[in-house]
């Protein structure tokens, strides 16, 4: 498989961790590079349009009062088959379900507050991607 793009956040309990670094880290060594990042607080309008796609679920407004609480960190992960190796490195939804040394079930604390979100597949790789860094927001390596 080529290189592939996912897009990657670190939520606002993983930045009141204090684990971008941490995170970061774990990535790198997974051989995923950063592509683009920026850090923002997100808006309700932007965290509701991110996660329109659970608007039915019984909890959307919750997800959005916590994805809105405090800062997040948004990047874009490249590399051999990046979408399925970044939920590897996440880990399952539920920490309780998480495999041992995954980030969720080293860090979150609960099935909400889990510390990251990664793409699920192609196709919400590239709108997702598309949503924080539009056309031209990525910086392909060089060197
Ligand atoms: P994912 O982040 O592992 O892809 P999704 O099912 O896409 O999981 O859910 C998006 C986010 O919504 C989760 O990461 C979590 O923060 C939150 N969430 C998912 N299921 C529940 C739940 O049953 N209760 C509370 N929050 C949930
Ligand atoms: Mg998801």
């Amino acid at each position: 498989m080529s290189a592939e793009q996912t897009l990657s956040i670190i939520k606002p309990d993983g930045l009141q961790k204090n684990l971008i670094g941490e995170i970061y880290g774990r990535f790198e060594k997974a051989g995923l590079e950063i592509v683009a990042a920026r850090m923002m607080h997100l808006t309700k309008e932007q965290a509701e349009g991110f996660y329109a796609v659970h608007k039915e679920r019984p909890f959307y407004n919750d997800l959005v009062s916590y994805m809105t609480s405090g800062p997040v960190v948004v990047q874009v992960l490249q590399g051999e088959d990046a979408i399925n190796n970044n939920r590897e490195i996440m880990g399952a939804t539920n920490p309780d379900d998480a495999d041992l040394g995954t980030i969720r079930k080293d860090f979150a604390a609960s099935i909400e507050e889990n510390v990251v979100h990664g793409s699920d597949g192609p196709d919400t790789a590239a709108q997702e991607i598309a949503f924080f860094f539009g056309d031209d927001g990525i910086c392909p390596r060089t060197r």
